[in-house]
């Protein structure tokens, strides 16, 4: 069942979601704000550490950093429950990225991207998290 619901806006505002929702070819603004509220809701689970996730992080680093490839080999041994699989890429003489693809529990996912954030070396750590569970 779907229920209706008004929403007020600043014309500049309305404008704005209007050339979004043609940029990415939305059907209609109710199509456009029901995606945003999933979501704004998947991003307060995580947040909460409650549900189950399908994730990817993907971390960049400077492999010439101290032991840093001993360090996230390390780490990712230590959530081999989690991990379902990880892609190294060779950008250029120093620099990596890894794509680490994950399932399970929002509240470790989370803690894994927040561990790999503190090792000297990795300059930037993107968790990008799906729950299935939401309609
Ligand atoms: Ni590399």
């Amino acid at each position: 069942m779907i229920k209706r619901f008004g929403v007020s806006m600043e014309p500049e505002l309305l404008d704005k979601f209007d050339s979004f929702i043609k940029k990415y070819g939305y059907k209609n603004r109710s199509e456009a704000i029901r995606e945003i509220i999933r979501e704004r809701l998947i991003d307060e689970t995580v947040k909460e550490g409650g549900g189950e996730s399908f994730g990817t992080i993907v971390i960049v680093y400077d492999h010439e950093v101290g032991d840093i490839n001993d360090r996230l080999v390390d780490l990712q041994h230590e959530y081999t429950g989690l991990i379902i699989f990880t892609t190294h890429i060779h950008v250029d003489r120093r620099n990596c990225i890894e794509n680490i693809v994950v399932k399970g529990k929002n509240s470790e996912i989370s803690a894994l991207a927040q561990r790999l954030r503190t090792i000297e070396g990795v300059s930037s750590v993107k968790l990008l998290l799906t729950n299935y569970t939401y309609k």
